[in-house]
């Protein structure tokens, strides 16, 4: 009996294991209000201390804001964007990055950005990478972002 119980443990956890993604993490989200698309990140050095990782954000509705976001990958989520300065690019912090009624918001290489500050692990091309998106109207938005070669621009 004893060896039983064990046995459909381990089954129940093997199916687990085979399931093919959690309910809501995917590469592409919609809510009823935003389709989220053409999301990815980009393999990382392993020395690499921080990664970068970019998406489409597109309204049918209202106008948003992105707020923040979380990730199990790192420890300090920020939003980036970039700036021009004296002929150099440089990142800088951005409170929000606003998603206009009807409009879209493009997060792509030399723009807006997540930035994945303290990465816990290296991203490794071929896998994928769980974000949390938080928007100020839509609240959280789940999903999974794949890692790309290191230059990959889309
Ligand atoms: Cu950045």
């Amino acid at each position: 009996m004893r060896t039983f119980s064990r046995r459909a443990a381990v089954l129940s956890l093997s199916a687990l294991c085979a399931a093919p993604a959690l309910p809501g993490f995917a590469q592409q989200a919609q809510t009823d209000t935003l389709d989220i698309s053409g999301g990815f990140t980009r393999a990382s050095p392993k020395v690499a201390q921080a990664g970068a990782a970019f998406m489409t954000i597109r309204s049918r509705g209202g106008a948003d804001r992105l707020i923040g976001f979380s990730s199990p990958n790192c420890t300090q989520p920020e939003l980036h964007t970039h700036i021009h300065d004296n002929g150099m690019m440089k990142m800088r912090r951005v409170e929000a990055i606003d998603i206009p009624a009807g409009g879209e918001a493009v997060l792509k290489p030399g723009g807006l950005h997540l930035m994945l500050i303290g990465l816990t692990t290296p991203l490794t091309e071929g896998a994928t990478v769980p974000v949390t998106l938080i928007f100020e109207q839509a609240g959280e938005v789940p999903l999974s972002l794949p890692v790309k070669a290191p230059g990959a621009m889309n």
